[in-house]
């Protein structure tokens, strides 16, 4: 089998580069080691900037986002109560649309079956060759027979478990990590949303998010022990937990009812450097993760193949290197840039255990400035919103 981009993975990532790559008449092949409808229950991000919605829309793939994503104009933020709303629109004349990860990929999912273009669900033990030579190729097993994909180049989109990164020779990368002593225990509950916009919460108790995914749909978060075990948090103790955590008059309008959908995810920034090995690019969690409190991870996902993207079609219109030399430093600033304001956002709103009281007062300072300074919440709504390409 020969293809012009092997893509490895099929979540957001793989998918929205296959489309990209496809509007310029690339060809591409995508193999992901789970079934579709494993990827499908993964329940992840909700929250697009300005520039991935017009990514998505430019792809042709937005139409539905369009019609059922909700757009906020805000977010607020409370401090052991203490409630403060900030205004995109206001603050820096942006906003964010609401709509979740999963319903990302079952667009690009639908689009990439529409146009014929291949995926290969359920490929085993993936591997990467030769992709420092001038003919990578990839080899995976599929109903016990062995295969082999030549390519002019791979994309790593296989995110931070992925097969991709773990290809390069260690002394080729720079790996930074940084690793929270909690991680968040999310719950998806089929209840309309406590308020209209996000709630980020910090209390003593330890942080809390109010989320949503439609109109009847809600999602909740709250910081929990790194040993936290699952099987103890019963719906009950969620729901008791997150109502002491947001603000009373909140807590008041909280509709509860069975979870959907309960997990918990470890809290981690980490970054490889540099993005490109030859003919091997990584892309999306392959490559970087960022604490979820920022709302970056799928962003930056977008963000990378987007350049990706640009640069692959420079190399097959103009024969030019230019955009894959330079792809990697320019994903990294923008990325660099998310982790930064990932990691503060993580910093101002959680416990941390090792913390003293000295550092809970500088969170509260950090807050009141928010609160108090234009400027403050403008680089705050800034960052959060995401700034153009
Ligand atoms: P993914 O989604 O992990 O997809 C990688 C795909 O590769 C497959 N794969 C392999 N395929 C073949 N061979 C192998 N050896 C393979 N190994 C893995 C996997 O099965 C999978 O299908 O990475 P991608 O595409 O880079 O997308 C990144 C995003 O998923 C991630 O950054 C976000 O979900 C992060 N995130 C959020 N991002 C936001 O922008 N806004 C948010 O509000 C937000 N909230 C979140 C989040 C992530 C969370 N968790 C669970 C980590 C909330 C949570 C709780
Ligand atoms: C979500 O809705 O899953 C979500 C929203 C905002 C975040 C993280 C997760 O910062």
């Amino acid at each position: 089998m020969r293809t012009q981009v092997a893509i490895i993975g099929a979540g957001p990532a793989g998918l929205l580069l296959g489309r990209l790559l496809e509007q310029h008449g690339i060809e591409t092949v995508i193999l992901e080691q789970r079934s579709g409808e494993y990827v499908l229950g993964r329940i992840r991000a909700g929250v697009l900037e300005d520039l991935s919605r017009r990514v998505l829309n430019e792809a042709g793939v937005g139409a539905r986002m369009e019609a059922e994503g909700l757009v906020h104009d805000g977010v607020e933020l409370a401090f052991d109560g203490a409630r403060q709303r900030f205004s995109f629109h206001d603050l820096v004349g942006r906003e964010v649309m609401v709509y979740g990860q999963t319903e990302v990929t079952r667009d690009l999912m639908a689009a990439r079956a529409a146009s014929g273009a291949p995926t290969i669900y359920e490929a085993e033990n993936v591997a990467l060759h030769d992709f420092d030579a001038a003919r990578p190729r990839v080899t995976w097993r599929k109903d016990g027979v062995t295969r082999e994909l030549v390519c002019d180049f791979i994309a790593g989109c296989d995110g931070f478990h992925g097969a991709s990164r773990r290809a390069v020779p260690e002394a080729a990368l720079t790996q930074f990590e940084r690793v929270y002593p909690f991680g968040w225990l999310g719950v998806l509950v089929d209840q309309p949303p406590v308020s209209p916009e996000l709630i980020y919460a910090s209390h003593p108790r330890g942080f809390a998010l109010c989320s949503m995914r439609s109109a009847m749909r809600s999602r909740y978060y709250l910081q929990v022990s790194t040993e936290a075990d699952i099987g103890e948090w019963t719906d009950d103790r969620f729901w008791d937990e997150l109502r002491r955590r947001i603000p009373a008059e909140a807590a008041g309008h909280l509709r509860t009812g069975p979870s959907i959908e309960k997990s918990i995810a470890p809290l981690r920034s980490f970054v490889a450097e540099p993005l490109r090995f030859g003919r091997l690019f990584l892309a999306g969690d392959a490559a970087h993760i960022v604490p979820p409190t920022g709302a970056k991870g799928l962003n930056l996902a977008v963000s990378d193949v987007t350049y990706l993207s640009q640069a692959l079609a420079q190399y097959y219109g103009e024969r030019s290197m230019a955009g894959i030399d330079g792809y990697s430093a320019r994903a990294l600033r923008r990325i660099w840039r998310a982790e930064r304001f990932s990691w503060w956002m993580t910093t101002l709103l959680h416990q941390f255990p090792d913390r003293s009281p000295f550092e809970r007062r500088l969170q509260l300072a950090e807050f009141d400035h928010l609160c108090d300074s234009r400027a403050a919440a403008q680089a705050m709504c800034d960052s959060y919103t995401g700034s153009p390409l």
